[in-house]
């Protein structure tokens, strides 16, 4: 179907189709297939029904729950040559692209046209848009413009027999019964094999301010988000993380921080406009109800750049120390602070030399706990099981995939579990799609 050239078969060439970018998760595949079109991509679906194959759909290979990982000696069907980036459509500020096309690629495509898709992410250069929605990837913007679903205009996916569905006209209003992009978005490669996406954009902010607010605690720091959304200027992110964190990051990348060390919370805010917004942003964090200890601010591309790095790098300087167990988790508001000073005695509780380090999105309730030194799976059940006693959800942007597969019947009920079964049997009767993920 794809010619030879696209058919791997060697050890040397698929080993890294067959492991995850932290290393936790490893298997083996007796062949990675490479369609560069959604014919191929039918026809290579054809063949694998007719075999029975198992079937692992694979984008950037930058998911962090093993989702897109053989680790029962499945195909792989790598889709990053369906790379094609249409012309941008500046009346309806859309666009459709290929499920392998990067996120990097469609932010470099759509900003001379002073456009952009409005979720970002720190895998930007290697995630793909399919694997996006795939997974309903969120992201350092979710509080201003919402998660991929939020993004999409229509899709283009190949079912496990080969037909192809596809509704990509980009209308707003279209209400003529079941939406497809809403049921495949986090279906996590289960259902179909997403193969083009429409997109839609949104404008570039002219000016925008970056601001990293250092906190006594992270109480002051959930209080802070709260009073800021309530003022005039529209949040584009709010990120937390801590002393910890910042140590291991700024030790990584050999830098010094551009504020105080010891912190109890470090929050980095972001907002943008058509116009220099920082002054009303100074104006609110002025009239917080706990000032911050120190701040620093940065207007210009390269500061805020160096801002956001510190939060950006916590994943690659987690990564250099070791190899973590990520549990990315979403709380309600109320309950984040107490969550945070308790999940470092439930796990040291179950692996007393493990390392706790969070961060995330607080903004959207959402913190990444990364543990390292961890061995077997108590960790996770320790973590998971803290999150649903605090009324959270095991999962807030990563999907469950492989990591999260076994805590999901603590989460979702026997009958919610029961419907997702029945739309898979329908969808996938053999069950050769991602067999080994979600369900
Ligand atoms: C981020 O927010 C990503 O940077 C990765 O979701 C989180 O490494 C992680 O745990
Ligand atoms: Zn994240």
């Amino acid at each position: 179907v794809v010619g030879d050239d696209h058919v791997l078969t060697d050890p040397d060439l698929t080993a890294q189709y067959a492991r995850d970018w932290t290393g936790r998760f490893r298997g083996s595949t007796p062949v990675v297939v490479r369609p560069a079109s959604t014919d191929q991509t039918a026809g290579i679906l054809r063949v694998c029904s007719a075999a029975g194959a198992a079937v692992v759909p694979q984008g950037g290979n930058t998911g962090l729950v093993g989702g897109g990982v053989p680790l029962a000696g499945e195909v792989v069907l790598s889709m990053r040559r369906l790379a094609w980036i249409d012309p941008v459509d500046r009346l309806a500020a859309q666009v459709s692209v290929g499920a392998g096309a990067t996120l990097e690629a469609v932010q470099a495509h759509a900003r001379p046209h002073g456009l952009e898709v409005a979720v970002d992410l720190a895998a930007r250069g290697s995630a793909t848009i399919g694997g996006m929605v795939a997974t309903n990837a969120g992201g350092l913007r979710v509080i201003r413009h919402g998660d991929m679903r939020a993004q999409l205009a229509g899709i283009e996916a190949v079912l496990a027999d080969g037909s192809v569905l596809r509704r990509m006209h980009g209308l707003v209003k279209d209400n003529t019964g079941l939406h497809f992009p809403s049921l495949l978005c986090g279906s996590e490669g289960t259902l179909a094999v997403v193969t083009a996406v429409r997109l839609k954009l949104v404008s570039v902010d002219a000016e925008q301010t970056v601001a990293l607010l250092c906190f006594a605690s992270l109480v002051e720091a959930v209080a802070a988000v709260a009073e800021l959304r309530a003022w005039p200027v529209p949040l584009d992110a709010a990120e937390v993380f801590f002393a910890d964190g910042l140590a291991l990051v700024t030790r990584h990348l050999d830098i010094e921080p551009p504020v105080p060390r010891d912190a109890g919370a470090y929050l980095l805010i972001a907002c943008g406009g058509r116009s220099d917004l920082s002054t009303e942003l100074a104006a609110a964090v002025a009239h917080l109800s706990c000032a911050p200890m120190d701040i620093a601010v940065a207007t210009e591309p390269r500061s805020r750049a160096e801002l956001w790095r510190l939060r950006e790098a916590h994943t690659e300087a987690i990564n250099a120390a070791g190899v973590p167990h990520k549990l990315d988790v979403a709380l309600p508001a109320a309950a984040l602070a107490p969550f945070a000073d308790t999940v470092r005695t439930r796990v040291t509780a179950v692996e007393p030399g493990a390392q706790v380090i969070l961060f995330g999105h607080l903004g959207d309730g959402n913190l990444h706990v990364n543990v390292l030194g961890a061995e077997g799976d108590d960790v996770d059940d320790a973590v998971l099981r803290l999150v649903l006693e605090h009324g959270g959800s095991i999962s807030a942007e990563h999907g469950i995939g492989v990591a999260k597969k076994q805590w999901l019947e603590l989460d979702r009920s026997a009958e919610e579990l029961e419907a997702f079964r029945a739309i898979k049997r329908a969808l996938d009767p053999q069950g050769i799609l991602n067999p080994n993920v979600l369900v």
